[in-house]
């Protein structure tokens, strides 16, 4: 029912995956990424969230925070689509009727202007519009698959799980923002579909750094409830060694 771009189907390699599996340093204990069954997840880079004008500064936040993720996560995404490995995006957005739009959503709060509404990257956050697409700094490739999704988890209204599925994902490296809302929500939604999660905190960001911290220290908290906390140079090195 969402709008995916790319392809289901196995796009062609750019190198074989590594065989691994691949031990990273993490919290609470080492993850083993299999590269065959790990896809990297890129969770709402887009103009509205990251980009002065957008829908995330509307609501009087400092888009700066988040931008400190865009060089380590253009740097994770180019390591991991040289090894060859899968990528998904994903977009928070609605349709230009906003018939996917829960009043509850659009209503709540006392903000000066909700999602639909005209702002200087055109309707914030309405699909197709310019602060809906993601950052350049991280645009997709062709052959990798975006999920336009309504809510704030991932698998919430799309066919991310069926996706997934097909291509024998089990593992999911999980970027982007922001941490406490959609990242956190997406995390767990895919634990309780089965994916072993792995966040690293340098590539995730917040408006709100206190709401950040302890989002990442959530993840890993009772031996790993969520999943598990690294940082991307950890992952790097493990690519390259594999
Ligand atoms: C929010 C998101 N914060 N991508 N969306 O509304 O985290």
């Amino acid at each position: 029912m969402n709008a995916s771009s790319g392809s289901a189907a196995l796009p062609p390699a750019a190198s074989s995956p590594p065989p691994g599996p691949l031990p990273i340093s993490a919290e609470p204990y080492a993850f083993e990424l299999t590269p065959a069954t790990c896809a990297l997840l890129v969770i709402d880079m887009q103009r509205d969230f990251l980009e002065p004008g957008g829908f995330g500064e509307s609501l009087g936040n400092d888009v700066a925070l988040l931008r400190r993720v865009i060089t380590p996560a253009r740097t994770l995404l180019a390591a991991w689509r040289s090894a060859g490995l899968a990528v998904f995006h994903t977009r928070e957005g609605h349709r230009a009727d906003l018939a996917d739009l829960p009043p509850a959503k659009r209503n709540r709060g006392h903000p000066t202007v909700r999602i639909g509404d005209p702002g200087p990257m055109g309707r914030l956050l309405v699909r197709g519009e310019p602060g809906h697409a993601i950052i350049p700094e991280l645009a997709p490739l062709p052959d990798e698959t975006v999920i336009d999704k309504p809510g704030k988890g991932a698998f919430w209204a799309t066919d991310l799980h069926a996706l997934l599925r097909a291509r024998q994902i089990r593992q999911l490296v999980v970027i982007g923002v922001t941490t406490e809302v959609c990242v956190h929500t997406t995390v767990r939604e895919a634990n309780d579909r089965g994916y072993d999660c792995l966040v690293p905190a340098d590539c995730v960001g917040s408006y709100f750094p206190d709401l950040h911290t302890a989002a990442i220290r959530m993840i890993s908290a009772q031996d790993g409830i969520f999943g598990w906390v690294s940082r991307s140079d950890k992952i790097l090195a493990a690519l390259a060694a594999g």
